[in-house]
């Protein structure tokens, strides 16, 4: 079974390039997060290779010098996997494997198996599976030149074909399979989400290892599972939150990563509905992320993909207690200030100052600035359902004079 399938990568090396669009410090970013990728699937990272190329090798996606470089190393490091940072075509993928003779991973491959590992329900697999099929498919015939190594080529094509051709044909059988499963789920689930009455929905949404959560379960004093591993949550939680006497429904999801592959965004429609109908969405920030505000970026684009980029948003910057910069001696006239050496509070003037949109700071782990969390909270979810039900008005005073 596809969903199963754990790949064992134990040593892996890592490949990246830096290119005009991505300059070294970029490309580290990525190799970071790529690293992190990795060490929630199983693998450890023994050695990073980078190149500087702007336009990559069509066949192999790296230079061959390179590519020669990385040969050596697997072979004398009993390298059982190597991990590249971009999707790879399939021939791409094909030749690497040829010359490499191991598991060769873009990064699409790698998203996917941390879904298949981490997806509980049988809903949310049957979500990865169809996307893990949906790569598999133009990949087939990578399985087949594995086949024809071992059995030598020649007089073999004839019956080579039909083997792909057998192989796509299940794989896509499959496909159609998974689509009608998905398309009762979806049913299923779109009338849950009927059930629930006329509560304000207000969706957790952010960037994966975020806090949300961890945010969800001080909230709601419930027990959804958080830890310091990307994708820790794959499966929605509902939970009816009553913030003073005000009750509205809560959902924690699925958190989002760049460059998320298309063919998760495509099958988890079901689980991203959640985030589309919501009346509001709560955008948790990890500001003690280096790279928070590139996080903010892609979170930003996958909502305009689902259409949910115009819903009310609030943004709460999390993980506060983390927060570090880089200081700036009073006698050093040279150093020029930059994001890095911002305070929290510069930061709070940045947001505050330039945005339409609420912002909060806080720490869910300390519950720091929960108050605030819940003033904010009550007030815009107070909104929304006497702009829905005018008659409720009065049931709900401002949130100073809740006892
Ligand atoms: N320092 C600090 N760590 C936090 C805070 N909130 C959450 N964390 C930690 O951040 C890690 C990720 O937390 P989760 O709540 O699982 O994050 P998530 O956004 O739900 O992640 P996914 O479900 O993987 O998308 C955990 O190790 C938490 O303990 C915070 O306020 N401060
Ligand atoms: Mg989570």
């Amino acid at each position: 079974m596809l969903e199963k399938k754990s790949i064992a990568y134990e040593r892996a090396v890592l490949i990246g390039i830096i290119s005009k669009e991505q300059d070294e410090a970029k490309s580290k970013e990525y190799l970071d997060e790529l690293e992190f990728l990795t060490y929630t699937a199983g693998g450890e990272v023994v050695k990073r290779f980078t190149q500087k190329i702007d336009i990559p090798n069509p066949k192999t996606f790296i230079g061959t010098g390179k590519m020669e470089e990385v040969e050596e190393f697997v072979k004398s490091n009993d390298i059982g996997s190597v991990i590249f940072d971009d999707e790879l075509s399939p021939s791409q993928q094909k030749n690497i494997e040829r010359l490499l003779r191991c598991k060769i991973i873009d990064r699409t491959g790698l998203i996917l198996d941390i879904f298949a590992q981490r997806a509980k329900t049988s809903y949310a697999r049957t979500q990865v599976e169809l996307a893990q099929y949906q790569y598999l498919l133009p990949r087939l015939t990578g399985l087949w030149t594995h086949l024809e190594r071992q059995r030598g080529g020649i007089g073999m094509r004839g019956p080579g074909e039909t083997e792909i051709e057998t192989d796509r044909r299940i794989v896509r059988d499959k496909i159609a399979l998974l689509r009608k499963k998905m398309e009762t789920i979806d049913k299923q689930m779109a009338v849950q989400r009927g059930n629930r009455g006329a509560l304000v929905r207000v969706a957790l949404v952010g960037y994966t290892n975020v806090g949300k959560s961890t945010l969800m379960n001080v909230i709601s004093k419930s027990d959804v599972f958080a830890e310091n591993k990307l994708f820790a949550t794959l499966d929605t939680t509902v939970r009816k939150v009553v913030i003073g006497n005000l009750p509205f429904l809560l959902s924690d999801t699925v958190g989002f990563i760049r460059k998320l592959p298309t063919q998760l965004v495509d099958s988890f429609k079901s689980t991203l509905d959640e985030v589309r109908e919501a009346d509001l969405l709560l955008h948790v920030v990890d500001i003690s992320h280096p790279n928070f505000e590139d996080h903010i970026a892609s979170v930003n684009q996958i909502l305009g993909e689902i259409n949910s980029a115009d819903k009310p948003t609030v943004m709460v910057f999390n993980k506060i207690d983390a927060y570090t910069h880089e200081t700036i001696d009073n006698d050093d006239l040279v150093t020029e200030k930059t994001k890095a050496h911002y305070t929290l509070e510069d930061w709070k003037k940045t947001w505050m100052g330039s945005s339409a949109e609420d912002v909060l700071f806080i720490s869910a782990i300390n519950k720091e600035n929960l108050d605030d969390f819940k003033r904010k909270v009550y007030n815009v979810v107070r909104e929304i359902h006497i702009t829905r039900f005018p008659y409720n008005n009065f049931l709900y005073p401002d949130y100073e004079d809740l006892s």
